[in-house]
């Protein structure tokens, strides 16, 4: 791809290592802290720890590295960004990373230490809630841009179906854009009129539910950009085509349509919802479940058709006929296994009476880190590999591709420790979000840590192990993005591995957007239409709709 389309990348990388860089050394503080091994200075508090931890890692990371990905893709699959594609990408850039910039400040300076969710009444500086804005206000420039590029390729291919990477990336950016709907309207309309003072309240129970109508789609966003891969690269990776060009597509388009109305399960145990709606969005989180099990069917029918084509022989020979010393299959292979038990988890909390016994719970934060932390964060891994050194045109060396299965191997050994003590503590009970390392001492909370897993030697174990490989995959990206050597030798060019994907049966309604997004926009008003205006008639007389605390 043009050296232009490279550098836009290649900036995007750059943000997204800074924000990992700063977000995992937060959660090593974080360790020790629960384990009342460190002390922090009058400055820093706990929660301001974990504000920086959640925020520069979930969305600062994942978005800039996400944004960083589609750039190549785009550019790879569509062709190069014309001027003014590459002028709105840049434009898109400056505005969320000022927002970045205003947020990261606000948050260390302690004046936003809300956590990601920055649930009301808790208040952060109103400069923090400009900075998320303005975040998503460049993501949104940024995404259009994009969408821009592919409309072109599709006026001047009349009648084609476009490249698979591309339409699972407008379809990311889709369902990114209904989603933030939610958080831009009560950050514009609830946070930020009353963290300025223009007014005295505000409704709590509204701007959770608006929250939370983009806080679950949220982590499809993260999780589509990692199936992007999982479908395209790692076929190429095995060297067959995609398995089934409609069932990939098929796959993105029920996202689409069931991320967006199932918030409420994030939300089953507040008073403020009836059940009926708790339960209509419980039911169509179930149906979000689907395109997942369409994705593990797909993956394991990639693997079984590249083992056999390599000679693998009886029910499971094909396995061992896989690219193991590959470290950019191996990263994503792990990075999948890790979603079995991530996913499972997940439909524990959607079921609504189990949600009862996990939510609040450190079961949470383990679930967070089987899906976003590990699945979906060593993809990312996996991609920069081969991404960074594509862009950059270093080499990879055989001594990279070691210390890249070093600090994969230590990252799925880290979060194994740690997501697992996470998970049983939650299931004993230990509540999440709180500094409390040992609960105030109360004798049942530390009988909790007496177990081998749920042990605090285990945990900071777990954690350092994590900070480590992380530092490790930061010396990594340092050294593609300016130290390795240059490519010089045909062989020694990194490519983009991209798969080929069979278009001849592949139905042309799965790619009519307006179908699709009018379905979505349907479901979501069945879902959140007569909640979200009960709540707002239902607020206490002479609030206008706003309560106060
Ligand atoms: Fe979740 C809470 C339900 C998926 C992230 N989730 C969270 C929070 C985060 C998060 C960050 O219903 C905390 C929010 C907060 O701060 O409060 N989640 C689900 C469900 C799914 C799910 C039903 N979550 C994710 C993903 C995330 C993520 C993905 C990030 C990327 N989650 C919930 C609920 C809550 C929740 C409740 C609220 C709980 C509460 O009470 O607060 C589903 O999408 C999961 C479907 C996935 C599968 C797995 C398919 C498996 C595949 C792998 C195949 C493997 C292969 C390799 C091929 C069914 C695709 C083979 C290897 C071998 C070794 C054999």
């Amino acid at each position: 791809i043009p050296v232009a389309d490279r550098k836009l990348a290649l900036w995007n990388i750059g943000v997204a290592y800074t924000a990992f860089l700063i977000g995992t050394l937060a959660g090593l503080l974080q360790v020790f802290i629960r384990n009342d091994k460190l002390e922090l200075p009058a400055w820093l508090d706990y929660y301001q720890i974990l504000t920086a931890h959640g925020v520069l890692l979930a969305l600062i990371f994942t978005t800039f590295f996400i944004f960083a990905f589609f750039v190549t893709g785009f550019s790879k699959s569509l062709g190069a960004f014309g001027p003014k594609v590459l002028l709105w990408n840049w434009i898109g850039f400056a505005v969320m990373f000022g927002g970045t910039v205003l947020a990261t400040v606000m948050i260390v300076s302690g004046k936003a230490s809300v956590l990601y969710t920055f649930y009301a009444p808790l208040m952060a500086s109103p400069w923090y809630y400009v900075g998320l804005a303005l975040f998503v206000v460049g993501s949104w420039i940024m995404g259009f841009a994009l969408v821009g590029h592919y409309w072109r390729w599709r006026k001047e291919h009349p009648g084609e179906l476009s490249p698979l990477f591309a339409f699972m990336g407008v379809s990311t950016i889709v369902l990114w854009v209904i989603a933030c709907l939610g958080v831009v309207a009560t950050v514009l309309f609830q946070y930020i009129p009353w963290a300025f003072g223009w007014v005295d309240t505000i409704n709590v129970e509204l701007s959770r539910s608006l929250f939370w109508y983009f806080g679950h789609p949220l982590v499809y966003f993260w999780l589509l950009p990692a199936y992007m891969a999982w479908y395209v690269v790692v076929p190429k990776l095995l060297g067959v085509k995609v398995f089934s060009d409609s069932l990939a597509r098929l796959a993105f388009v029920l996202f689409i349509l069931f991320s967006i109305p199932v918030g409420f399960h994030h939300q089953l145990t507040e008073p403020g919802i009836s059940n009926f709606w708790k339960f209509l969005q419980v039911v169509l989180t179930f149906m979000v479940i689907i395109p997942s099990l369409l994705t593990a069917f797909s993956m394991f029918a990639t693997f079984e058709r590249s083992g056999r084509k390599n000679g693998g022989k009886g029910l499971f020979g094909w396995f061992t006929k896989l690219p193991w010393r590959d470290v950019r299959f191996t990263s994503i292979f792990v990075a999948m296994a890790f979603f079995i038990p991530g996913g499972a988890g997940g439909i524990i909390n959607a079921s609504f009476q189990l949600n009862e016994i996990v939510h609040n719970t450190l079961w949470i934060v383990g679930h967070f880190h089987i899906t976003v932390g590990t699945p979906v964060a060593m993809t990312f891994m996996g991609v920069t590999f081969w991404m960074v050194p594509y862009l950059t045109g270093r080499k990879f060396s055989k001594t990279m591709a070691r210390l890249g299965f070093i600090q994969i191997g230590t990252w799925a050994v880290g979060m194994l420790l740690m997501s697992t003590s996470q998970h049983i503590l939650g299931l004993l009970g230990a509540p999440r979000r709180t500094a409390y390392a040992g609960y105030n001492n109360h004798p049942s909370a530390l009988e909790w840590f007496d177990g081998l897993l749920t042990n605090h030697v285990t945990m900071a174990v777990g954690g350092s192990i994590l900070f480590l490989s992380a530092m490790l995959l930061i010396y990594i990206v340092i050294m593609s993005m300016f130290l390795s050597p240059k490519a010089v030798e045909a062989h020694e060019f990194v490519e983009f591995p991209m798969a080929d994907s069979d278009k001849e049966a592949t139905p042309a309604f799965l790619e009519n957007w307006v179908l699709w997004i009018g379905v979505a926009f349907m479901l979501i008003i069945i879902a959140y239409a007569i909640p979200l205006a009960q709540m707002i008639q239902h607020a206490p007389p002479g609030s206008k709709g706003f309560i106060t605390w």
